[in-house]
């Protein structure tokens, strides 16, 4: 049931990734017997393997290398994404399932840096789908249009402390643009990862910005997933925007339907994103760790948190801010991941301190 065509790229694709040096958890779990055994399946998308793994194979240095081109590619692909989701999640196995959503107390968030040392800024975001679209790849552009209206809508009703406006970002100036990103509340452009993936498609269509009147609020639409709600201030008060993210995902929760699995959670594009979807992270200058770059990579991962650069994925630190945030999504309450972040931040916080 597989066209030829689409056999034959997956055969290339298949070598070309298993002969290149790829580090991307792609190529370590998309051996042989697995590709033997799921090369002919399709969704009922008619999304393939190929959906799934093209971006992997056109960027080799990916890390991960794997997106779900729609919510059943997780289940039908599972031999692939099993161990991907096991490995990046730290143990996640077939056999586990994420908890019941608990956003916990959210009064036991803590500032994390109370005289402004080491903290520049904190960001809390989770990454939804809206159950009733298609992912990306399988979306038309009507789809984008839709989309973006209903969720406009849904951010209309915001009040208060989160009420604020939507730029569309079909029509923005690129000085608006450029201004936002370097601020660091819009997503880029141009992402190779998304672009091989087909979440490109019909850009800047249905993609826009959401920002609330005091920019601690923002809700990004149609990028990488159908949502990102996102909740960030300068310093290192978790407390106030963790309560102000809770706030913000449950109200846009009642409105709105997000697509959930009842083993992975909450889906998205990319499988690193699945279960809560949250990642808290600071931006943070600790120059005596961050001295041998390898040194706070070491002490990151003792504490089950990743490094990016400044301005985000794929980017690197620009004077010595870093981006610190946990690791793991899937596996564990939105509490347990955002207390993983803080417990994590504290801990380096006293290892930066204690290096003389
Ligand atoms: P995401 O967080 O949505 O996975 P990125 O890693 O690309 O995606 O980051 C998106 C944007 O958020 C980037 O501009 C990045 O600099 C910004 N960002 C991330 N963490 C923080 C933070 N703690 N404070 C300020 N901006 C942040
Ligand atoms: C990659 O594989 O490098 C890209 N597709 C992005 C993966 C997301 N990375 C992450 O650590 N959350």
């Amino acid at each position: 049931k597989l066209e030829p065509s689409v056999l034959k790229e997956l055969n290339e694709a298949f070598e070309k990734l298993s002969t290149s040096d790829s580090k991307s958890l792609l190529k370590k779990y998309l051996t042989a017997d697995v590709f033997k055994s799921i090369v002919n399946k399709k969704t009922s998308f008619g999304s393939t393997l190929l959906d799934c793994i093209q971006s992997g194979v056109a960027n080799l240095d990916s890390s991960v290398g794997l997106y779900a081109p729609d919510t059943e590619a997780y289940n039908v692909f599972a031999e692939l994404f099993n161990p991907v989701i096991e490995e990046y999640h730290l143990n996640f196995t077939k056999d586990d399932s994420q908890p019941p959503v608990n956003f916990g107390n959210t009064n036991c968030m803590a500032d994390l840096d109370p005289k402004g040392t080491f903290i520049v800024s904190t960001r809390v975001r989770c990454g939804r789908s809206l159950a009733k679209y298609p992912l990306n790849p399988c979306m038309t552009e009507e789809h984008y249009i839709k989309l973006e209206e209903e969720v406009k809508c849904a951010l209309g009703n915001l009040t208060g402390e989160l009420g604020g406006d939507y730029l569309p970002l079909k029509g923005m100036s690129k000085i608006t643009q450029k201004k936002l990103i370097d601020d660091h509340f819009l997503f880029a452009e141009g992402d190779r990862f998304l672009q091989a993936a087909k979440a490109s498609r019909f850009w800047p269509t249905g993609r826009g910005i959401f920002l609330n009147d005091a920019k601690t609020f923002v809700v990004w639409v149609n990028e990488e997933d159908h949502m990102r709600i996102i909740s960030l201030q300068k310093g290192g008060d978790l407390g106030q925007v963790y309560k102000r993210f809770v706030k913000g995902v449950e109200e846009l929760g009642s409105q709105l339907t997000f697509a959930r699995d009842e083993r992975l959670g909450y889906l998205t594009f990319c499988p690193t994103n699945i279960g809560t979807g949250i990642r808290a992270s600071v931006h943070i200058k600790v120059p005596k760790l961050a001295a041998d770059e390898s040194v706070l990579h070491a002490v990151a991962k003792k504490y089950n948190l990743q490094v990016r650069g400044t301005g985000g994925e794929h980017t690197s630190a620009q004077d010595g801010v870093y981006d610190i945030s946990n690791k793991r999504r899937l596996g564990l309450s939105e509490y347990d991941v955002v207390r993983e972040m803080q417990d994590g931040i504290m801990e380096i916080i006293k290892e930066e301190k204690s290096k003389s």
